[in-house]
């Protein structure tokens, strides 16, 4: 029972100054010194890098709250911290409660004879993060990568002490809610649903667990609501502290991934009673599937994939972190658009990175809503800890209360150790003591795996990411597990090289590319438009910098003619290199049952892996995701002359459609060869169906580099999937000028832009000057004499927009004007 909520109006200041300021709970730090004008963007240009300093003070939080007699009524009286970031010593009217040190759990004192009627004070001091971590660190210097050293002593999201895509900004504060809650006799604290899938009936067993159950007189109520409208209720006499409610759903309606069905959620609606008094409750939704990961021994090792109502599927998407540096910042609008676009983009599965922290519930909401498969990281990443006592007593609690909060969501499909941990200790020459080492082993292989047995047994765990046979067992050989291809781009292999690499899962791998200039233009000075300025190679925050960006450009593109034309072909490099692998893995369904590219969005402006960036603007990289995770992919495998050309269908029924492919020579689009074919997909299937050769006509070097295949999937309502396919790498390719014209129309609400091009034009892209929008496909290939009529989506514009207006800002251009 909640007596106060004490959200809100809080004051704040320096614990060294005087002043206060105005502050907002939940919150934090540089948010409200933000608000109260006292503190400069630290996303514009070198600002980070002060920004960081203020980190190193200590901050007091104060509210005063009213309490009246009558909203004391309780036995127990409790207030409650759903988030404190991190060292916080809380006083409650001079008397001091407890010191916190982690910000991932929840925490509840007892202060029943501590509040006074009428006036109190709270007082939270939360002293610096990054005094703690260095003195940490001098004492026992300890492993990590990333982020600023020492890290691993705090449970504090890593990256806000700076990642190789994020700055260095700790921010502080209480940045979860704050409530006084207050209790008599029994409080719910568990509810847990399993489900017994049967003969077509879902069988439900709801345990509820109750703390302080001391009487008989208490019962527990559990109405479950179908998404059809149906109600079932079960109400019974709690006779021990744990009850079990069972019930059966005839003909349950199952959720599914997005891609495979529905997402249909059931409500679980628990109440607690004192007679007829009602004492506590809880509401959660549920989805009803079974999810597991399937692991056969096979030929090449073990497979691994997810499998959903007995389904195995290949699972596609993108790792995600936190959407902003300064957490208070973040929306559940925000959120619900960047899922959405995943979504929109055909992904049915999000791998939550873990170094980080465990979203909010909306998150995880939203993921059952549309369907996307959360593999879930505990919060460990690129690092080495210290397995005190203390240490994993701590660690422990925070993953019960977290796996106790999220492990009902039907999008939940497993839960992880740790980002690259015990990869770190094979292959990284970490060089530390075998006490840390066998540290690894007890926190990964023993600890957590029983928390999670204990707490959540109807989800899977994983050790680590990537992990094989576990126990520094080839962590990430190929054939077992799931995989982190890092080769390509950190070790500067070509993206060709994908190709070499058979992983039974990808969880990771990826290129980096600039964000487009608006977003460019939100940090840096026109003087800064220079890839090698400070601004810009501070918004790239990889010690290697912007070296490998150029690297791959050199590799694959000509040097584009000025800074504006940088950011577009570097995303070119981005989405060339992905899709590379994808097709390649999607090709190879069953031997591969996943995708994963890393990674997803961004926390702030910075030129990173991101397919969406800090804004929500899409690289090219999100546009070619769209289409490599089509349901229905038609993949090219070109070498040399010839090329092969396969189907791959991710849906649960067989698909029938027609196959053109036309060879064409770049200089004006003439077909040189050409073919077409009704083809028939098994479901759940990948196959090659035609190999081409074109030896004869792509006989000299000079041929290869003048012609490109381009072929088109066409089911029932036209086109469905297209793509083009060069023989040589696109800097060697004879690419022809092209000049591109567009009309734009409005017809049903709808914006149709329709493209056409006068040559061969690759990556045409389509944008706007000032405002931001999606477009139904972008950074596609047009031969010449085409058209494309591209659809605009309205309701991501990022503000309404006459036609006119529209018409004004559209800007396109293609790859030849880059050079
Ligand atoms: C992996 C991730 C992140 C990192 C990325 C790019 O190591 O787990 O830690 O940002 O690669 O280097």
């Amino acid at each position: 029972m909640l007596i106060l909520d004490l959200n809100g109006n809080w004051s704040m200041r320096r614990w060294d100054e005087t002043d206060w300021t105005e502050a907002s709970v939940p919150g934090s730090v540089y948010n409200d010194l933000m608000n109260a004008g006292k503190m400069e963007d630290p996303y514009y240009r070198e600002n980070d890098r002060e920004a960081t300093k203020i980190s190193e003070h200590d901050y007091v939080y104060r509210k005063v709250f009213s309490i009246h007699s009558s909203q004391m009524p309780c036995d127990q009286v409790l207030l409650r911290f759903e988030g404190l970031d991190t060292l916080a010593e809380i006083l409650l009217n001079g008397h001091l409660l407890a010191c916190t040190n982690n910000m991932h759990r929840t925490y509840e004192f007892d202060v029943k004879d501590y509040l006074r009627q009428g006036e109190n004070e709270l007082l939270v001091t939360l002293r610096s993060p990054l005094q703690y971590i260095r003195e940490k660190y001098k004492e026992n210097p300890i492993w990590s990568v990333n982020g600023e050293p020492g890290f691993p002593y705090i449970r504090k999201a890593h990256h806000m002490f700076g990642w190789d895509w994020g700055p260095n900004l700790p921010d502080l504060g209480i940045w979860r809610g704050v409530s006084i809650i207050g209790f008599n006799d029994a409080r719910l604290e568990d509810v847990y649903v399993t489900q017994h899938h049967a003969n077509g009936r879902v069988g439900l067993d709801v345990k509820l667990g109750l703390e302080n159950w001391s009487n008989s007189d208490i019962y527990v109520e559990v109405v479950i609501r179908t998404p059809d409208g149906q109600v079932l209720n079960k109400r019974t006499q709690a006779a021990s502290p744990v009850t079990h409610l069972l019930f059966d759903i005839e003909n349950p309606k199952l959720w599914w991934p997005n891609g495979f069905g529905e997402q249909p959620l059931y409500k679980v609606q628990t109440t607690v009673f004192n007679g007829e008094r009602q004492l506590d409750g809880s509401s959660l939704r549920i989805g009803l599937r079974t999810i597991s990961v399937t692991q056969n021994d096979d030929e090449w090792g073990r497979s691994f994939s997810f499998c959903v109502n007995g389904v195995d599927i290949f699972a596609m998407g993108a790792d995600y972190i936190p959407e902003d540096n300064i957490i208070a910042r973040m929306t559940r609008d925000k959120t619900a658009r960047l899922l959405k676009d995943c979504v929109d983009s055909n992904f049915n599965c999000i791998r939550v990175w873990g170094g980080a922290y465990f979203p909010e519930d909306y998150f995880y909401d939203l993921c059952d809503e549309y369907g996307l498969l959360v593999w879930q990281d505990l919060l460990f990443a690129c690092a080495v800890y210290d397995f005190t006592d203390e240490f994993r007593d701590n660690v422990v609690a925070e993953t019960e209360q977290n796996m106790k909060r999220i492990r009902h969501h039907a999008c939940l499909g497993l839960w992880c150790g740790n980002n690259e941990n015990e990869w770190a200790w094979v292959e990284w020459d970490i060089n530390q003591s075998l006490k840390l080492k066998a540290d690894y082993i007890k926190q990964f292989e023993v600890v957590l795996p029983e928390v999670a047995k204990r707490v959540d047994p109807n989800t899977f765990y994983w050790r680590a990411s990537p992990s094989s046979l576990g126990s520094f067992d080839r962590p990430n050989d190929e054939n077992f597990g799931d995989m982190h291809d890092w080769s390509i781009w950190h070790h500067r292999k070509p993206f060709t090289d994908f190709r070499n690499r058979y992983p039974r899962f990808m969880s990771e791998f990826g290129l980096q590319a600039f964000p487009g200039m608006k977003t460019i233009h939100t940090f840096a000075l026109p003087e800064d438009l220079n890839i090698f300025s400070n601004v810009i190679e501070n918004h790239q925050k990889h010690p290697n910098g912007i070296e490998p960006t150029v690297y791959y450009l050199s590799q694959y593109f000509k040097f584009p003619k000025n800074f504006e034309s940088f950011p577009y072909v570097s995303q070119l490099i981005q989405a060339e290199g992905v899709r590379y692998g994808v097709e390649h893995w999607r090709r190879n369904r069953g031997r591969c049952m996943g995708a994963v590219y890393w990674q997803l969005n961004d926390s702030w402006p910075v030129a990173s892996w991101a397919s969406i960036d800090y804004y929500g603007r899409w690289k090219a990289l999100q546009y070619a995701a769209k289409r490599f995770f089509a349901p229905v992919l038609l993949s090219v495998c070109e070498e040399g002359s010839s090329a092969s050309l396969h189907l791959t269908n991710e849906t649960m029924n067989a698909v029938t459609g027609y196959v053109v492919w036309r060879l064409r020579r770049a200089s004006d689009s003439a077909i040189a060869a050409s073919g077409e074919m009704n083809v028939e997909v098994e479901p759940l299937s990948s196959m090659k169906f035609k190999e081409l050769s074109f030896e004869d006509i792509l006989c000299s070097t000079a041929a290869l580099r003048s012609h490109y295949l381009e072929y088109e999937w066409i089911e029932n309502e036209g086109v469905t999937a297209s793509g083009t396919t060069l023989f040589v790498k696109a800097k060697e390719f004879e690419l022809p000028q092209a000049h591109l014209s567009v009309t734009c129309e409005e017809i049903d609400d709808e914006i149709r832009i329709k493209v056409y091009s006068d040559a061969f034009a690759m990556f045409v892209e389509l944008d706007l000057t000032e405002d931001d929008a999606v477009f139904s496909d972008n950074y596609f290939h047009l031969s010449a004499d085409q058209s494309r009529t591209i659809v605009l989506d309205r309701s991501r514009l990022s503000r309404p927009l006459s036609l006119a207006e529209i018409k004004e800002q559209l800007t396109c251009r293609s790859l030849s004007d880059s050079y």
